[in-house]
Order: C-alpha cells, then structure tokens, then sequence
C-alpha cells in the first residue's frame, strides 16, 4: 500500500528509523497506543505487555509502532528505553486524547496517548493498521453527564483498521454501536457474529459485519480507501477462551467499582482507569490477566491485517 503522508515535513513527528524505513518502502506498520501501559495496566504488568505486544507483531513480520508524545515531539515508535521510562517514570504523564496533543506538544510534556489521540498521530504518520485493548465508547448516563469519548470521533476520521476486543462492559455498548454508525464506522466481527464485551467473548449484540479472516478485512478496508471514501474501520475479536472472564463474575465487580466511582467522585478522563484499576483489584488480577491475553490477541490479528494489506493485489 503505497503512503503519501509527507512525514518528513512535519517538525513534530519523529519516526523511529526503523518504522520510518518501513512506511518507505510500503511494508506492514502496526501503530500501538500508550494510554493503556500509562494508564491502563498495574506496574510492572504494563512494561512486559508493551514489550511482548511489540514481539507479537514482530512474530508476524510486522514492525510495531508505539506512540507516545514525549520532549516536544510526536514519537512513533518509542524505543525500549523510551518505552520504559514511560512505563516506570515518576513524572507526571498526561492522557492525550486529540485535545491534549497540541498543548503536550506546546509544553514539551510526557503523554500517553488515548485510541483517538495515536489514531490521530497514526494518520500523520501514514500508518493504517492500529492494535489496542478496548476502545472507548459511550458511557453509561451519557444522556446526562455528555462523556462520550473522542474514540468515536477519531474512528470516523482518520484512515485505519482499528483492532480491539470489542468495548468494555464499563460503558454503553448499545449506544457505543449507534455512535460508531453515526461516525459512518463499519464494526466489523473477527469469525463471529456477536460483539466482543472485551473480558468477555460475547455481549449478545450483534455485529453489523462479519469477516472471517485478515485477508477479507484487508479487501473491505482497501475498497473504503481505494474508492476515495476514506475514515475509518473497527475490528473486533473476542477474547481468547482460555482467559476469558465469567460474566456473573464481571458484573459484580463492575457493580462495585461504579458505586466506588460515584462514592470518590471521579469523573472525564479519569473514569476509565479508575474503573479498570477497581475491576482489577475486585477481581484479583484475573481481569488484569485477561488484558494481557486480548492485547496479544488483537496484536497478532492487526500484524496480520497489516501484512495481508501491504501484499501487493494480483
Ligand atoms: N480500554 C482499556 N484500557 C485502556 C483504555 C481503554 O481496556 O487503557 C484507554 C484507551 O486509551 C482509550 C481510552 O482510548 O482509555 C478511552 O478513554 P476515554 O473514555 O476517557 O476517552
Ligand atoms: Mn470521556
């Protein structure tokens, strides 16, 4: 797939050399996001997961791309030392979302990068396939509070397949399905027909679209592109049966962690790691175990997407 994103103009973005080289001669980039190891996961989980995401997608012949804003720049594809120290640093490290860029940018302050904020920097960068965890969505009481995350709008805009495992149980995913076919997304079902509820295999919601391998969800992203539609595509894959959790046990420590939430009052771009911290703690690390094993999962699925994109058509 050929990338006419001028990156080399632009005095905010820094390629590593590697994923740079890559790009150049059109061979598979994966974007990974960095919300998820600032924010996401429990030290010292969150650096082996960044690293064994990293190993994943070159087990597939892909190369890996972290983002992360750090000193000024945009950085795609942090190298190990940068990777750890946004794993382990003290200093304080933001949450951008595309709101919190410019002003990371502007302050020359370390962030994390949400799904719409490296789906933003992906597109600059001309990367078009992107591994995360879950996405963000439409929170419950969303009629009330408004938070509806940037997630949505970015899916929309910027030209990739976004690969997760559905959305998390924590928000609306009735309203989240809406939203994305609002935003003009196809969510696409990876061998199923039911969306993913991430910790979970199944949400008894079904998918508008349904592709059985990357290859196939290689063609419909090409046909979006290729035809000048453009924006985006989301795919989701269930979690793997073995990690998966048991709903019963999911919704008790959901229950628990929103009455905690409203207790401590926390709400915006705090909600969503307050809640994952809880469920982690409710539910003794296996909902921790189960993070891993999605985000491994979607790792390999997004390198193999990105590699049956960069085959040259016959
Ligand atoms: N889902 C997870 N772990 C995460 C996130 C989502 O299982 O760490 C992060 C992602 O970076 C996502 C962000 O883009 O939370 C959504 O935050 P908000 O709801 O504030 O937009
Ligand atoms: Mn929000």
């Amino acid at each position: 797939m050929p990338h006419h994103a001028d990156f080399t103009a632009n005095r905010y973005l820094r390629l590593a050399p590697e994923v740079r080289d890559a790009l150049a001669s059109g061979r598979p980039v994966v974007a990974l996001e960095s919300t998820v190891i600032a924010h996401g996961l429990p030290r010292p989980t969150n650096l082996t997961v960044a690293r064994e995401m990293e190993a994943a997608i070159r087990a597939e012949s892909a190369v890996p791309a972290t983002v992360a804003l750090l000193d000024g720049s945009i950085v795609v594809g942090l190298s190990g030392a940068e990777l750890e120290r946004l794993a382990t640093t003290d200093e304080p490290v933001a949450k951008a979302s595309r709101r919190g860029l410019a002003v990371a940018l502007a302050q020359r302050s370390l962030a994390a990068t949400t799904v719409a904020g490296t789906l933003a920097c992906a597109a600059l960068a001309g990367i078009r396939v992107f591994a995360t965890g879950g996405i963000g969505g439409v929170h419950r009481g969303a009629t009330q509070t408004f938070d509806i995350s940037a997630d949505l709008i970015e899916l929309g805009r910027a030209p990739a397949v976004t690969v997760c495992a559905g959305i998390k149980a924590i928000l609306d995913l009735p309203l989240t399905l809406e939203y994305l076919e609002t935003q003009g997304v196809p969510v696409i079902g990876a061998q199923t027909d039911d969306l993913p509820a991430f910790y979970c295999r199944t949400s008894g919601l079904r998918v508008p679209f349904r592709a059985e391998t990357p290859a196939e969800i290689a063609a419909i992203a090409r046909a979006q592109w290729e035809s000048g539609l453009g924006g985006g595509l989301l795919v989701t894959c269930p979690i793997p049966e073995a990690e998966a959790l048991p709903e019963s046990d999911f919704a008790d420590a959901l229950a628990q962690a929103e009455r905690d939430a409203a207790d401590a009052h926390v709400s915006g771009p705090a909600i969503t790691p307050f809640l994952l911290a809880r469920i982690g703690a409710l539910t003794e690390g296996t909902s921790i175990a189960a993070n891993r094993a999605l985000l491994l999962n979607n790792a390999t699925w997004a390198a193999r997407i990105a590699v049956a994109l960069a085959r040259v058509e016959p």
